[in-house]
């Protein structure tokens, strides 16, 4: 596929309500999407990274940097998305940059053959159960309202955001209010190994797994929490690539992943953690970033392989938008439908893309 030229467009959107991790508070998504145009077809790509590098080292306009000087000028004249990796490879890091190109690319790719990304990624499911993630709030009474306006609406799971002082209380709450819920915390790295006693306590609640609980580059510490708790250990943050996955599977750190594509370099690399997971027995999920209908298009194909076993971050557009860029993404029944279109089979709206645009560049190849 010979491309012409790459558009690197920035927008900003803003989320229906404060979103609160332990790192950060998010008001609203500056986004950073990357359109490849090719002489007979184009696709569309969108960059995880956020305004600020408090999730990861990466943030946008760093990666919008990346990708201008170091990515765009290393695209093969005829490229497609198997030779990125190689391609991409001497530049260190900056997974959500890379990752953002190769979903363009890949997107343009399968259009061209007709193929949807789910087809591709070797999905075997047209519709997929949704978590969702909760923000910390101001107060437990709030916190239960809105966990039950999420199962009222069909979330087949849901993950509480935690961080020390908003940990034991707010899951003994849930737990006690809606019972037998399929239910897991998220700390976003919040905690240290001195903490194992603390986090023992979050044992009795049932909880389905605690996600990153320790910085990180501690996968050793994680290995040793896994050891002294029968609630399994999920790692996000830490896993940034197939072989971080290998080696943390292999050291006893985490028994699930949280996969997303952008913190890995992309979808061909997820689909490695994937398969690595399922070799080991161990389930997968789909992770998200609070990603627009592009992102939730391909995030959803992913969600749709066999190893993909727990519910994934994977909610409908209207929790995070009042407007999505793309047509919006529903839970029906519980449920989200898997896009089964050529590429990421959905297009975002250009006229209300163009009125969120703050910046657009062409960089011609
Ligand atoms: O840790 O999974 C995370 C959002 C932004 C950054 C990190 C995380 C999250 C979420 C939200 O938990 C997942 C989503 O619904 O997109
Ligand atoms: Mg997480």
């Amino acid at each position: 596929m010979k491309l012409s030229g790459v558009e690197l467009r920035r927008i900003r959107l803003p989320l229906v309500s404060p979103f609160r991790t332990s790192f950060a508070t998010e008001t609203e998504r500056e986004i950073l999407l990357v359109r490849v145009v090719g002489t007979e077809t184009e696709g569309w790509g969108e960059c995880v990274a956020i305004t600020e590098p408090l999730y990861s080292p990466e943030y946008v306009d760093g990666a919008e940097q990346v990708i201008r000087d170091f990515l765009v000028p290393r695209l093969p004249a005829d490229v497609t998305a198997g030779a990125l990796g190689p391609a991409f490879a001497p530049v260190k890091g900056h997974e959500m940059a890379k990752a953002a190109v190769e979903m363009a690319v890949l997107d343009a790719e399968l259009r061209a053959a007709g193929m949807s990304y789910a087809a591709y990624l070797g999905g075997t499911v047209a519709r997929v159960p949704a978590g969702v993630s909760v923000g910390i709030m101001d107060s437990i009474p709030e916190l239960l309202d809105h966990v039950e306006r999420y199962l009222a609406e069909g979330y087949a799971r849901i993950k509480l955001k935690i961080q020390p002082g908003w940990d034991i209380e707010p899951v003994r709450a849930v737990r006690e209010r809606f019972g037998d819920i399929l239910l897991q915390v998220d700390a976003n790295t919040a905690y240290t190994r001195a903490d194992a006693r603390h986090l023992a306590e979050l044992e009795p609640f049932g909880l389905l797994l605690i996600e990153q609980p320790l910085p990180e580059d501690d996968l050793l510490g994680h290995a040793k929490l896994a050891s002294t708790l029968t609630t399994p250990i999920c790692l996000d943050e830490s896993i940034v690539s197939a072989r971080a996955a290998a080696d943390a599977l292999s050291l006893g750190a985490c028994s699930i992943i949280n996969v997303k594509a952008g913190r890995v370099g992309g979808y061909l690399e997820a689909r490695r953690i994937h398969d690595v997971s399922v070799a080991h027995g161990v389930p997968v999920w789909c992770g998200g970033m609070l990603e627009t209908g592009l992102g939730r298009a391909a995030n959803l194909a992913f969600a749709a392989m066999p190893g993909c076993t727990l519910p994934g971050d994977v909610s409908a557009s209207e929790r995070y938008y009042t407007r999505d860029i793309t047509e919006p993404f529903r839970l029906v029944d519980g449920l989200m439908t898997v896009p089964s279109g050529p590429g990421l089979g959905v297009e975002p709206i250009m006229d209300y893309l163009d009125e969120l645009t703050e910046s657009k560049r062409f960089v011609r190849l």
